[in-house]
């Protein structure tokens, strides 16, 4: 059996190559791959849409691995559960309403099911810009992360999609570009814990924020200034299941 150093040069090149030119215009584009990012790109993605996802870390799971103060297990509410079942996910209940699952299964199998439904994705690229044209999102600016993190005076490229969903976690950062540029969008700012009222105030408050642009996950709670609720995951999976509902709907 003959392997060639070139060989394997040439198909990683050429294959992530056809990767990004297939997701330079994409139908939908989330920025940040934790639980509500992933939840909604695998719902878009099986709903037929081309759907690419940038990470600007070189792993993908977000908050999700780290559990509670690197305890890695993560609680789940009973309204959630359906989605850790379509994910194949176990838990164990807990009580009458928590019930707990492993951070590393959780993580893994979001991942794998928005891989298999067909999500593109591109880890250490980092979203530092929208392309915004007669008041509305239509794509996004990206570039390598550790370009940034090197502070490298390098130009970015552009995608171009027909929604933006902020899936950004605690930073909201898509959001707060908006915000900044535009004038038009407020940024609240995450208020203190209180987890029972920001699990249901996380879902409700999943909506389009500006035309174009979606928010879903703790970006949510940024924006509108909702509570946060440490590492129960439940309003993050129901989230990302909302936002990619909304995305369907109302642009599709
Ligand atoms: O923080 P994160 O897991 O977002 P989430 O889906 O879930 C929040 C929970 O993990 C946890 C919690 C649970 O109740 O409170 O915190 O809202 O994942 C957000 C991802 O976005 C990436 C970041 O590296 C992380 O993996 N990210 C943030 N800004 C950018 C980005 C950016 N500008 N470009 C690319 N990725």
């Amino acid at each position: 059996m003959k392997i060639e150093e070139i060989t394997i040069t040439k198909a990683i090149i050429d294959e992530f190559f056809d990767k990004l030119k297939s997701a330079v215009e994409s139908d939908v584009c989330i920025v940040g791959a934790g639980p509500s990012g992933l939840v909604a790109g695998r719902y878009l993605a099986e709903k037929g849409l081309s759907v690419s996802l940038f990470e600007r870390k070189l792993s993908i799971g977000g908050g999700i691995w780290g559990g509670g103060m690197m305890f890695n297990k993560v609680v789940v509410q009973k309204e959630a559960l359906e989605v850790l079942e379509d994910a194949g996910v176990d838990y164990r209940q807990y009580d009458e309403n928590h019930y707990v699952c492993d951070a590393v299964e959780l993580s893994s199998a979001l991942t794998y099911r928005a891989v298999k439904a067909g999500v593109k994705f591109f880890n250490l690229v980092n979203v530092e810009d929208v392309i915004i044209k007669e008041r509305k999102v239509c794509g996004l600016v990206i570039n390598w992360y550790p370009v940034e993190m090197c502070s490298l005076s390098v130009d970015p490229l552009a995608i171009t999609c027909r929604a933006v969903i902020d899936a950004t976690g605690h930073d909201a950062s898509v959001c707060t570009i908006v915000a900044k540029k535009t004038g038009k969008l407020n940024i609240a700012g995450e208020k203190s814990m209180w987890a029972e009222k920001a699990e249901e105030a996380v879902v409700k408050h999943t909506s389009e924020v500006y035309p174009g642009l979606f928010v879903t996950g703790m970006s949510v709670a940024a924006v509108y200034g909702l509570p946060r609720m440490g590492p129960i995951f439940g309003g993050m999976l129901l989230s990302g299941k909302k936002v990619a509902e909304l995305v369907y709907s109302t642009v599709f």
